[in-house]
């Protein structure tokens, strides 16, 4: 997979050079390329935004910098061999960023990252590139970041760790807590690893039975408790299979 990022901060992008993301990218697995904006720019000020149309407070992202630094990361790509990009542009107005959006990212060759400061970037050059390309606009969550760049690192993480050979077999991701299959929707509940006994805190005696099946059932019900407390709204999400008449009396 190639990744292009564009951004007015280059190093606030230099953790994907680092744990998993730089592994894959030191193995060949992503190739990534960070772009700063302001090579696009020809005044005296490298100047990137300006003041909003109809007034109000903050500035705008100009069109010319990201149309002009846009073409040359496409130009460089398709000249690479690179196909079918795809944009992902960070923004707290975007679509929630979640595991089943991670997994459709994983699959697309070509991610080119946008990550904005200021209000944002002129509506135009979305548009623009919305008619030659998927456009993918996403929020990390219900909250206000400064810009975008925190949230590539996250996208990208959560992209990356789904790729082809990225994750050994050790640390799969296949029971995720969103992660499809029985246990779909639950969050994953408590873990333990040596010693057995720690400041006078001992080991849930089940997981020292080596019994399978009662150890899955209670590695269920611990995710169950923690998803009703943590996050009620996902336990609606189940499936019905999830659940026995044992839940239903709780
Ligand atoms: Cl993607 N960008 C910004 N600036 N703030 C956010 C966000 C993105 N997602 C949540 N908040």
């Amino acid at each position: 997979m190639r990744l292009d990022v564009v951004t007015i901060f280059p190093e606030y992008l230099d953790p994907l050079n680092v744990s998993l993301v730089g592994k894959a990218r030191a193995r060949g697995q992503l190739n990534v390329h960070v772009h700063d904006l302001r090579s696009w720019t020809y005044d005296r000020h490298n100047t990137v935004d300006d003041t909003p149309y109809g007034g109000g407070p903050g500035m705008v992202m100009k069109t010319d910098p990201w149309g002009e630094a846009l073409d040359a990361v496409l130009a460089d790509g398709y000249e690479t061999g690179a196909h079918q990009p795809a944009l992902v542009v960070p923004t707290p107005s975007g679509r929630p960023f979640n595991q089943e959006l991670a997994v459709e990212l994983s699959e697309r060759p070509w991610l080119v990252f946008t990550p904005a400061r200021y209000e944002g970037i002129d509506r135009r050059v979305i548009d623009e590139y919305a008619t030659r390309m998927p456009v993918y606009e996403v929020s990390i969550g219900d909250y206000v970041l400064a810009g975008g760049e925190a949230a590539v690192l996250v996208v990208t993480e959560a992209v990356a760790r789904l790729l082809p050979g990225v994750l050994g077999n050790a640390e799969s991701h296949q029971d995720d807590s969103f992660a499809p299959g029985a246990m779909a929707n639950l969050l994953e509940g408590p873990v333990y690893t040596k010693p057995p006994q720690w400041r006078e805190r001992g080991i849930p005696d089940v997981l020292l039975s080596g019994h399978h099946g009662k150890i899955a059932r209670w590695r269920r019900d611990e995710a169950l408790k923690r998803t009703a407390a943590n996050r009620p709204d996902l336990i609606e999400r189940c499936e019905p299979k999830v659940f026995d008449k044992k839940d239903r009396e709780m």
